[in-house]
């Protein structure tokens, strides 16, 4: 049937995607997940799909803030289908290793969870910024989220960040006495195990410093790249999906084809044979790290801001544009020149990035990409400009990314951001320090530097159309 033809009355005569209908039967939980989005569905689940010992591996799949993902996929038994969606078509995979989908509130079910050694993994996509990590990666323990949930794990109700629940399950996992194991955080942060790793102590440590302890000999932080694009699903996506599929899925994930998983660090209690679905185990994931943070991401947040800037609202519609395609590749060469040349394959790595990102049956959403810019930017533009400036050079197209980050917090709507108020107080008062005083936002050092506050000063407004 065409997907035009799909309306809620076909849909409701379809059959609804679950185990029975799919004869799919539910793997054990062996890893619970924090974050449950489409990213994590359309990779962490979708590798663990692929390995040859799924069947011992289910996952219990936590939502953050809200319920409701939780609830629409629990209706179908955790299943749901992957859309993978290249230039020549669609292909279409159902994934059964969600085995249980809970709404993030029900602490008690993670910590009931945490609490057998059965469970063995932890995965976490709870967005860069919910690390509460301070610039230099240390743990903020001053941020008013982790003062109300210290006050809630002292006994005043129950955690809502996910560090506080996710603490709150490694103590009952001590009181069980069920044993080490791997927490593994798929956000996109350099050096991500170790921001885990601070972050996840800070916040035991600052609640009972014996947890601290506990938590550090018992829990091996494993570091990762992640990288699959994966765009927020649609009413048209269900609609492809009911049409193609003959059943009726409201939680249809779309990606790219292109998945990619690195991993470095122990499994002190087992895991998924990931490398079954192409994931690579490395002893140093640092330039890995960088390659897909400065490259892909870095290039993602430029065409972000400067794309916006210059009326465009995706991905693909931004690189179609000559400034925005010109300012990618002064971006790309000034990254490429810090990383390491043996063994990454940047000319490769670049061309196949231009063909992901023109991909246009993917609408990739800029405004997506742009929120939490002050995290983001610590990660993919600061690196490269410092490398730049402190080998003698400008870093004038990683300073561009930063200019047209300021430029869109004045000429777009407020952006979601975790220094959200900062920047509104910023732009609401401080008219001629306002260069250095945003750049303060992402990187204090920097914004000591009169050069790079000057450089940044001399790049505002240049990217919008005239
Ligand atoms: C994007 C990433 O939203 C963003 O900030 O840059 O989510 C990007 O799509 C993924 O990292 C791709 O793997």
């Amino acid at each position: 049937m065409s997907a035009d033809l799909i309306t809620e009355d076909t849909m409701a005569d379809l059959p609804r995607l679950n185990r029975t209908l799919r004869s799919l039967p539910a793997a054990p939980v062996r890893m619970v997940h924090l974050g449950l989005g489409a990213f994590h569905r359309s990779h962490q689940a979708w590798y663990t799909e692929q390995a040859s010992d799924a069947g011992n591996w289910g996952i219990a799949s936590f939502t953050g803030r809200r319920p409701d993902a939780a609830l629409t996929l629990a209706a179908q038994d955790g299943l749901f289908t992957v859309v993978e969606r290249a230039d020549a078509g669609d292909t279409f995979s159902v994934v059964g290793s969600i085995v249980e989908a809970v709404d993030g509130a029900d602490v008690a079910r993670l910590a009931g969870l945490l609490a057998v050694s059965q469970t063995a993994v932890v995965t976490l996509t709870i967005t860069e910024a919910a690390y509460l990590a301070n610039p230099d990666g240390s743990f903020n323990s001053a941020a008013p989220e982790v003062v109300a949930d210290l006050a809630a794990l002292g006994g005043a109700g129950d955690p809502v960040t996910p560090l506080g629940r996710l603490v709150l399950g490694l103590a009952a996992r001590r009181t069980a006495d069920a044993g080490p194991l791997a927490v593994v955080c798929c956000d996109n942060l350099s050096n991500n195990g170790e921001v885990a790793r601070q972050s996840v102590v800070g916040m035991a440590n600052a609640w009972d410093p014996s947890l601290a302890e506990w938590v550090s000999a018992n829990t091996s932080f494993v570091s990762t790249s992640v990288d699959r694009i994966t765009p927020r699903t649609t009413p048209e996506d269900v609609a492809a999906v009911a049409a193609a599929c003959g059943y009726a899925d409201s939680s249809p994930v779309v990606a790219e084809p292109f998945a990619s998983w690195v991993l470095s660090g122990d499994f002190p209690a087992g895991r998924p044979r990931w490398e079954d679905g192409g994931a690579l185990f490395v002893e140093e994931i640092e330039p890995y790290e960088n390659r897909k943070l400065w490259l892909l991401n870095g290039a993602h947040s430029l065409l972000a801001y400067a794309g916006q800037l210059r009326g465009h609202a995706t991905v693909a519609e931004a690189l179609a544009d000559p400034f925005c395609r010109d300012a990618i590749t002064a971006f790309w060469d000034e990254a490429e020149a810090n990383l390491p040349a043996e063994g990454l394959q940047i000319p490769a790595y670049r061309e196949a990035l231009l063909a992901r990102f023109s991909n246009a049956r993917i609408a990739h959403h800029l405004a997506q990409i742009a929120m939490d810019g002050t995290t983001k930017l610590r990660m993919r533009a600061v690196p490269v400009l410092r490398a730049e400036r402190a080998a003698g050079r400008s870093g004038a197209a990683a300073a561009l990314m930063i200019a047209s980050w300021m430029d869109c917090t004045v000429a777009l709507p407020p952006l979601q951001d975790p220094l959200s108020a900062e920047v509104a107080a910023v732009n609401a008062d401080d008219e001629s320090g306002r260069v250095r005083a945003l750049l303060a936002l992402v990187d204090a050092g920097l914004a000591a530097d009169d050069a790079v506050v000057d450089l940044m000063s001399s790049l505002r407004g240049t990217t919008a159309v005239a």
